[in-house]
């Protein structure tokens, strides 16, 4: 406990190993990590949260090294926590550039966070939410997230992030067929990234036609084409990204997301307590049973779960006392 409490207090204070090993205790859901969680909570709700999505290999990486470089410049603070096994993270330095590669060691107001993805498509886990609320507590600007576009991975970035960047690149056949598959709703921005190879304006018509929209309301669309790796269309990223910010800000947007998300982690922790007090209220050798008898086909899952519920509420358990009583 007291660890749990120097480390919150750590965190508070700006002290990144603290910060380092929070997170560690959260990602491994440790018990006591919701005690830290409950005291950072006051000090949470500033950071700017971009999630930055696409298929593997698309320059995803590369592209948030880019705005690492431009909001350091700018003073400002960023965490990136990313879902990237391959993770070739330089902290805002040009790639092959080995100096620079030693920055975030050297800079404070980077934090960098490589995951395991244990699996998960996409690489967003139960502990995501509360990772980014540690870093928005320990005084993160703005705090990015990096996913694998695979699958179900990009639909949760959105419960987690207000913006939500999407990188495509030119020529993949294949991943158009993701895009369909409602990928393209749940982007606020495209990046056709790698503009420096061929077809990159088909792939931008592409996307258009997939939004089902005319080429002259282009400046309509946030579609973005970068070099990453040069740095080409990175000030026009930025640009799109403050200006989603600032719309969701405008707009109130925030603080409904806020209260969306407030009341999803809120009911996933209720839901995750009953079942615990459900669990201690029969006991394990009578919760075997039960299995073992659905197993059987002697009682239907819906009836076992009746039957629990029942025994948890006082109400109940106060009528099947007095009947036994009466009788
Ligand atoms: N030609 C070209 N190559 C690029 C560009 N951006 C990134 N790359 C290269 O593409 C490769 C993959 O880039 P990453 O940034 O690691 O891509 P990623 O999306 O983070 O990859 P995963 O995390 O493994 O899914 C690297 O070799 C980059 O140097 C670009 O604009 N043009
Ligand atoms: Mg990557």
């Amino acid at each position: 406990m007291d660890t749990i409490t120097k480390l919150t207090d750590g965190v508070l204070e700006g002290d990144r190993r603290s910060l380092a090993r929070l997170i560690t205790l959260i990602e491994n859901g440790h018990p006591e990590s919701s005690e830290a969680l409950k005291k950072l909570y006051p000090h949470t709700g500033r950071a700017h949260v971009i999630g930055i999505t696409g298929p593997p290999g698309s320059g995803k990486s590369t592209i948030i090294n880019q705005l690492i470089k431009h909001w350091r410049g700018k003073g400002s603070r960023v965490g990136v926590l990313a879902y990237d096994p391959s993770s070739p993270f330089s902290g805002g330095a040009i790639l092959g550039d080995r100096i620079r590669m030693l920055e975030p060691t050297l800079d404070r107001g980077v934090f960098i966070r490589s995951m395991a993805t244990r699996g998960e498509l996409g690489g967003i886990t139960e502990a995501t939410g509360d990772i980014i609320r540690t870093l928005d507590a320990f005084g993160m600007d703005v705090v990015i997230v990096e996913t694998v576009g695979a699958g179900q991975g990009e639909v949760d970035v959105m419960n987690v992030a207000h913006t939500v960047v999407l990188v495509v690149v030119p020529g993949l056949g294949d991943e158009i067929q993701a895009l369909k598959a409602g990928l393209m709703e749940i982007g606020d921005i495209f990046v056709v990234n790698k503009a420096d190879k061929e077809d990159v304006d088909r792939k931008v018509f592409e996307i258009m036609g997939m939004m089902g929209r005319d080429a002259d309301k282009l400046e309509n669309i946030h579609i973005v084409k970068t070099v990453a790796t040069k740095g080409e269309g990175i000030p026009d990223l930025i640009e799109a990204i403050e200006a989603h910010y600032r719309y969701l800000r405008d707009n109130d947007l925030i603080q409904k997301m806020e209260e969306e998300r407030s009341q999803r982690d809120m009911m996933k922790i209720v839901v995750n307590k009953i079942k615990d007090r459900v669990i201690a209220n029969i006991g394990e050798s009578n919760l075997k049973r039960m299995v073992q008898e659905m197993a059987q086909k002697k009682i239907a899952p819906l009836e076992a779960a009746d039957e629990l519920l029942r025994a948890m509420d006082p109400g109940s358990l106060r009528k099947q006392n007095a009947q036994s009583k009466s009788q």
